[in-house]
């Protein structure tokens, strides 16, 4: 939101009716008038940007991550949705279906989430190696909601949480601002299982957020989190059903947030973090 009013032009007029005040040529309520006009003009804008974050609710018990909502905390929030088609096209409720919550503590947020996916498939057995193309859970996180860009830094974080619950993203090392496929298992936690009578998937996560001077293997620590603290956040599913010559492709990428494409281009997570959900601990 663009404001018209400088701060030296709100000091001016300031100035002007301490002036008149002191000078007793107008009454009180002429004088309090500009100076509500002010304070409406900065403090709505304030209100409405908070206003537009989405809540995410506290834990007040522990989590305990082992795919199973059984913990009271899990029963806040409202269930959120994940579909938005970033890639492919013609889904069936059968091919996926999902829905997740969120939950935060000091030490981490916490996410639960519910999908149908009618062929779960894990070819590429080393986590390095095109991790997107298999099935797996990408959370994608701004520690600091600052938006831009975060393809080779550390400025936001795209995990891809693979079946086998490994962690891969890319960024720099400790040793070279050069970005690198890493693994970040420290990073998020997971557990998973997959109902036998519904055949829905519930994964539970707890995922640490670090900011962006993170580096592997320096000992960083995770953020400590704070009511009113805004992130951005965003969660999409890579699916893949099935394996050509062997190898699985991603054929679906499906989100939680909408995106604006850019010449058709919607898969843009991954590199630029202002197309995150921006989100707030509440
Ligand atoms: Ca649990
Ligand atoms: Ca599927
Ligand atoms: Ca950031
Ligand atoms: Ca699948």
């Amino acid at each position: 939101m663009k404001y018209s009013i400088s701060v030296s032009n709100v000091e001016s007029l300031l100035r002007k009716v301490m002036r008149l005040w002191s000078l007793r040529r107008v009454s009180l309520r002429r004088l309090l008038k500009p100076v509500l006009c002010i304070g409406i003009m900065f403090i709505t804008p304030v209100y409405a940007h908070a206003q537009m974050r989405t809540p995410i609710p506290q834990a007040k018990e522990a989590i305990n991550i082992d795919a199973s909502a059984s913990e009271s905390a899990w029963q806040k929030g409202a269930w959120r949705k994940v579909d938005q088609v970033y890639i492919g096209d013609n889904i069936t409720p059968e091919d996926f279906t999902g829905r997740y919550k969120l939950l935060w503590d000091e030490a981490a947020l916490y996410m639960l989430l519910e999908i149908t996916d009618d062929v779960l498939i894990d070819t590429h057995s080393d986590p390095l190696v095109k991790y997107w193309d298999d099935d797996c859970v990408e959370i994608f996180v701004d520690e600091n909601g600052s938006g831009g860009n975060h393809e080779f830094t550390y400025n936001a974080f795209a995990y891809h949480v693979g079946l086998d619950r490994n962690v891969s993203d890319m960024g720099p090392t400790s040793t070279s601002s050069e970005s690198k496929v890493q693994v970040y298992n420290e990073h998020v936690q997971s557990q998973w299982v997959r109902s036998p009578e519904t055949q829905v998937i519930t994964w539970e996560l707890k995922i640490a957020l670090f900011d962006d001077t993170f580096l592997p293997a320096t000992g960083a620590k995770p953020s400590q989190l704070r009511k009113n603290k805004e992130i951005g956040f965003m969660f999409a599913y890579c699916d893949a059903d099935k394996a050509v010559e062997g190898k699985s492709t991603r054929e679906h990428f499906i989100g939680s947030y909408p995106i604006e494409d850019i010449n058709g281009d919607k898969n843009l997570g991954y590199k630029d973090a202002s197309v995150f959900e921006p989100m707030i601990l509440k």
